[in-house]
């Protein structure tokens, strides 16, 4: 496309400009799609780069609902694993919480986010959506007034975006948050004294479901990507890097913290990608400043092992797609006005969860034998009662999506949204 085309294509105004083609960036973008809501999306990196970036891998009951539910649910339910369960490893034995039994009916399906990340890229740019990538110097301005602005470059041309709102889904190392004045916010973080050395296998799958092993040598997890392609982590030194884990040392780690009385081990395979994970907890509140309301990780971080960030970003951004469908269909603020402390409400049940996860089944290394007893102590409770089964298995599936199917108190708000969804969906389906 010639650059003045390619000027002329760029958009000068929109209703919600998004900062971030993450899932939160393109899913708010999509929803707001179809609740006849304009919006435009800058994102720094490349299409290539975003739908290759290897993050998480487990979709909760409700993300699966959404996804679905909004037209993009083909490939996910084709390619997708639903587990109907997780297994918890310590003291050399596999015990199963049976998540779909505990939670009447509930799973979870694992398939990749970059592959979340391919749909919705696909089903906006066949909308004809504005998703501009490669942009840079994102600013934003006056989002403390009616009328924000996106200032940003494009291939050398510094360019401007009239909004009249702002969704702040760039990922906790964005411009979004640290936009707004520090008086303003309160941040809240734990950070861990460990990382996950995390890496991609060629190999039939491990073990039916996820495996979370508690050791005395630090924490793994068994996941998988594929019936050829696995997923495994290995709690490490933070300061680590890939070449400080050479394939010898990845096996014989993975041997002695995955080792059971009942003899199962780890077929080798050609380990293809090694990358160390940083692990931490965060919160920023609130998650609104006047016109700008972050969504995702540019609000909120939560350490991998509950598998919540990307759920959490997909909660939030239904949340504000519906706030935003009331204002532009009711002229009403209400719920966005209640955007962010409704958000927050799940971000810190998930944070909570997510530190119980890591505390209880990663090896903190100041900890005395006595911590390490307690560890043991919980995790035998946990398998011991029917309740705590229950209270692991409702957090780790997730809570319906307010307004979605499971969800027993859906507001008439979101019944109205639900109903303007069904009606652009039917719209988009004679199109
Ligand atoms: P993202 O960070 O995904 O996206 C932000 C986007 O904004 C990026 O594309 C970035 O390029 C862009 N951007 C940044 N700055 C910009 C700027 N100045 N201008 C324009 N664009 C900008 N979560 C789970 O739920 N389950 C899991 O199993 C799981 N596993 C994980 C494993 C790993 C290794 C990691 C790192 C995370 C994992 N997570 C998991 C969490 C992860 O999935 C995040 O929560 C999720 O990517 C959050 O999505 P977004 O908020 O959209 O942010
Ligand atoms: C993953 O498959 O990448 C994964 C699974 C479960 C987690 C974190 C990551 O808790």
């Amino acid at each position: 496309m010639m650059r003045e085309e390619l000027v002329a294509a760029v958009p000068l105004r929109t209703q919600v400009g998004i900062v971030g083609a993450g899932p939160a960036g393109l899913l708010l973008s999509h929803l707001l799609h179809l609740a006849g809501i304009d919006s435009v999306v800058l994102e720094s990196r490349t299409r290539a780069e975003i739908e290759a970036t290897l993050r998480a891998g487990v979709l909760e009951q409700g993300t699966v609902d959404l996804l679905r539910e909004c037209g993009l649910g083909d490939r996910l339910m084709r390619e997708g694993f639903v587990h109907q369960g997780i297994e918890l490893l310590f003291d050399g034995s596999r015990h199963r919480v049976d998540l779909e039994a505990l939670t009447g009916g509930r799973a979870i399906t694992i398939y990749p986010q970059h592959e979340v990340i391919r749909d919705l890229v696909k089903a906006r740019l066949e909308a004809s959506g504005h998703l501009l990538f490669e942009v840079r110097n994102v600013e934003v301005l006056d989002f403390n007034m009616a009328h924000p602005r996106l200032r940003y470059e494009l291939k050398g041309r510094s360019q401007e975006l009239a909004c009249e709102y702002v969704a702040g889904c760039d990922g906790f190392h964005g411009v979004c948050r640290p936009s707004v004045p520090a008086a303003a916010r309160t941040e809240y973080s734990r950070n861990y004294p460990f990382g996950w050395f995390g890496i991609l296998v060629r190999a039939a799958p491990y073990s039916q479901e996820l495996v979370y092993a508690h050791h005395e040598r630090g924490f793994s997890l068994v996941s998988t990507r594929s019936t050829t392609v696995q997923r495994l982590y290995l709690q490490c030194d933070p300061a680590d890097r890939a070449e400080d884990w050479p394939d010898g040392r990845v096996w014989a780690e993975l041997d002695q913290r995955l080792s059971t009385r009942d003899g199962w081990t780890l077929a080798r395979g050609e380990i293809f990608q090694k990358a160390v994970i940083a692990m931490r907890s965060f919160v920023v509140e609130p998650m609104s400043y006047g016109t700008l309301h972050l969504a995702g990780d540019a609000a909120h971080i939560v350490p991998p092992t509950g598998a919540k960030g990307l759920n959490l970003a997909v909660a939030d951004v239904h949340l504000l797609a519906a706030a935003l469908a009331e204002r532009y269909t009711t002229g009403k603020n209400d719920a966005l006005h209640r955007y962010s402390a409704t958000a927050l409400e799940r971000v810190w049940a998930a944070e909570h969860f997510s530190w119980w996860m890591t505390a209880m089944l990663h090896r903190f290394w100041d900890d005395d034998p006595f911590g390490r007893r307690m560890q043991l102590a919980q995790l035998r409770r946990v398998i011991g009662s029917t309740a705590l089964q229950t209270a692991l298995a409702e957090q780790y599936v997730g809570a319906p999506l307010p307004g979605r199917a499971g969800d027993q108190n859906a507001s008439p708000l979101r019944q109205r949204y639900r109903t303007l969804v069904d009606r652009a969906d039917s719209h988009a389906d004679s199109l």
